[in-house]
């Protein structure tokens, strides 16, 4: 591996690791209490903006932005993230089990044994999506739910939950779009090798398959890998997320054989019906010189190389950019790892490209990064909405037209709670002017068909526990109450309106 991507990665984990300092506040989940319904949502909503002579008109204001017919308005979660239930109806554990458990590994201790216990309350959940009025929800479906062991019998009673709630989404009009794997592998295969090894890529073709046939056709599109630039990254590169390794030379053989599940997964589909759609969920970060320059711009040319090109050249043009393969090495373990027929396997055609779009990247000449604009509550997250601009038309100048959604977007706030609401005006500034980004990308000709708010519930934030809080729904932890917040109402008359 080269200096210069020894010095970006150590960079990489400079900037994560000052992202673990800010202060822990809540936390300790009990399945106790009641729940605020959908009632809460309907009466709250569509405030009229003149009756209040204090209400400060901005960020609700108006743009004058409509969308494109049937746009697909939507909200994402993830399995461990917010199902709770960690030891029932047969669940094995995962890697995140496993990682919430070791002490010192997230903040707090906190875990996701109980999260927001969507498992018991998804009727509930359901509920409050109805009154939002989404058009389309993205979660996911945990592997230890349906092969405690990673392998053999699925779990019936795993695959029953699921298809209580696709059937719950579509009695209610919204249209399921399901991920295969959001990072909880089961905790056996990870003792087996997890992810480097090449075997539990064709273990999990054959857990797809299970779950194919099980639900297909009821789940209009299917996501197969959550994110595997983060799995590299964070579990691999930097440890501050599950298995917790600290290993270069491992993270890109894991990069490997998770873009061959990708395409296994693909193909398991095809095999299993022509009725649904399917794409990987990639998280993709425009990277621009911090200075000017030649050095600056090869840097962030390979920078971009491992952000963004290592997971869409291969699946899109069925080859690893050349110049990161380089930049590896010929002897490392990913180059190694690559058999004849690999690529052919990644780059099956896809249906459509999930984009997970937070933050930019600067830069410098020696590979290292500086940020430009303010951070959210997450430090690694600085405020950009022309990145995912940027990002949606390059995809298409790049990669073509192919039919683009954008399946997570948004941002922590410190929000508390006030009687029965809560007011969190920073994340409808930050939803609209993303929204009016993307809305300028479908202008210039970008066919990008839906969008998903992360989240749409307050939730387990992986090692960062429950103090930073995404979602749209407010949970109240130490009850489990959940409370619509102002831009939950805000994004209902973007819904309704069909723009902002
Ligand atoms: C991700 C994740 C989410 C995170 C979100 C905020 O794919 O990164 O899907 O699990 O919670 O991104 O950090």
């Amino acid at each position: 591996m080269s200096v210069l991507t020894r010095r970006h990665l150590l960079r990489r984990a400079a900037l994560s690791a000052s992202a673990a300092t800010a202060a822990r506040v809540s936390a300790g989940a009990s399945t106790t209490a009641a729940v605020v319904g959908s009632a809460a949502l309907a009466s709250a909503c569509d405030p009229d903006p003149e009756s209040d002579p204090n209400r400060v008109p901005e960020p609700e204001s108006r743009l004058g932005l409509r969308f494109p017919d049937g746009f697909g308005w939507g909200a994402a979660t993830s399995a461990y993230q917010i199902e709770g239930a960690a030891k029932e109806d047969g669940r094995g554990e995962s890697v995140w089990d496993t990682f919430s458990h070791t002490p010192g590994k997230t903040r707090g201790g906190d875990t996701g044994d109980v999260a927001v216990d969507h498992y018991h309350r998804y009727e509930t959940d359901l509920d409050l999506m109805r009154e939002l009025g989404l058009r389309t929800y993205r979660f996911s479906i945990s592997w230890s739910r349906i092969q405690a062991d990673g392998t053999g019998t699925p779990n019936q009673r795993g695959l029953d939950f699921y298809r209580r709630l696709v059937d719950g989404l579509l009695a209610r009009d919204i249209a399921p779009m399901a991920t295969l794997f959001h990072w909880d592998l089961p905790q056996s295969l990870q003792d087996a090798g997890g992810w480097e090894s090449r075997e539990v890529a064709y273990r999990f073709a054959e857990y797809a398959d299970h779950v194919f046939r099980a639900l297909g056709e009821s789940v209009p599109v299917w996501l197969t890998i959550n994110e595997p630039k983060t799995v590299v990254q964070n579990g691999y590169l930097h440890g501050h997320h599950a298995p917790g390794h600290r290993d270069p030379a491992a993270a890109y053989l894991v990069a490997h054989h998770l873009q061959l599940a990708h395409g296994l997964a693909v193909s398991a589909l095809r095999a299993a019906t022509a009725k649904s759609r399917i794409g990987p969920a990639l998280n993709l970060h425009p990277c621009y010189p911090a200075v000017e320059g030649a050095e600056a711009e090869a840097a962030t040319r390979l920078y971009d190389g491992y952000e963004n090109r290592l997971y869409l050249d291969s699946v899109f043009k069925g080859s690893y950019p050349v110049d990161v393969l380089d930049d590896l090495g010929p002897d490392s373990r990913m180059v190694r790892a690559i058999r004849d027929g690999d690529l052919k396997i990644i780059s099956a055609p896809v249906d459509l490209l999930a984009v997970q779009y937070y933050t930019p990247i600067y830069v410098t000449p020696s590979g290292g990064t500086v940020r430009r604009w303010p951070t959210s509550e997450a430090t690694w997250q600085q405020i950009y909405p022309d990145g995912m601009y940027d990002m949606l038309t390059r995809i298409q100048r790049d990669y073509g037209d192919v039919p683009l959604t954008i399946t997570e977007n948004g941002l922590p706030t410190a929000d508390t709670l006030d009687g029965d609401t809560v007011d969190d005006p920073g994340r409808i500034t930050f939803l609209r002017d993303h929204l009016a980004a993307a809305h300028r990308a479908i202008a210039a000709g970008v066919p990008l068909e839906s969008y998903h708010v992360w989240s749409l519930l307050d939730n387990f934030e992986w090692n960062e526990g429950y103090e930073q809080r995404w979602g749209l729904i407010y949970v109240d932890y130490p009850t489990l109450r959940r409370i619509p917040k102002r831009s939950a109402h805000w994004y209902r008359r973007v819904i309704a309106d069909n723009g902002i």
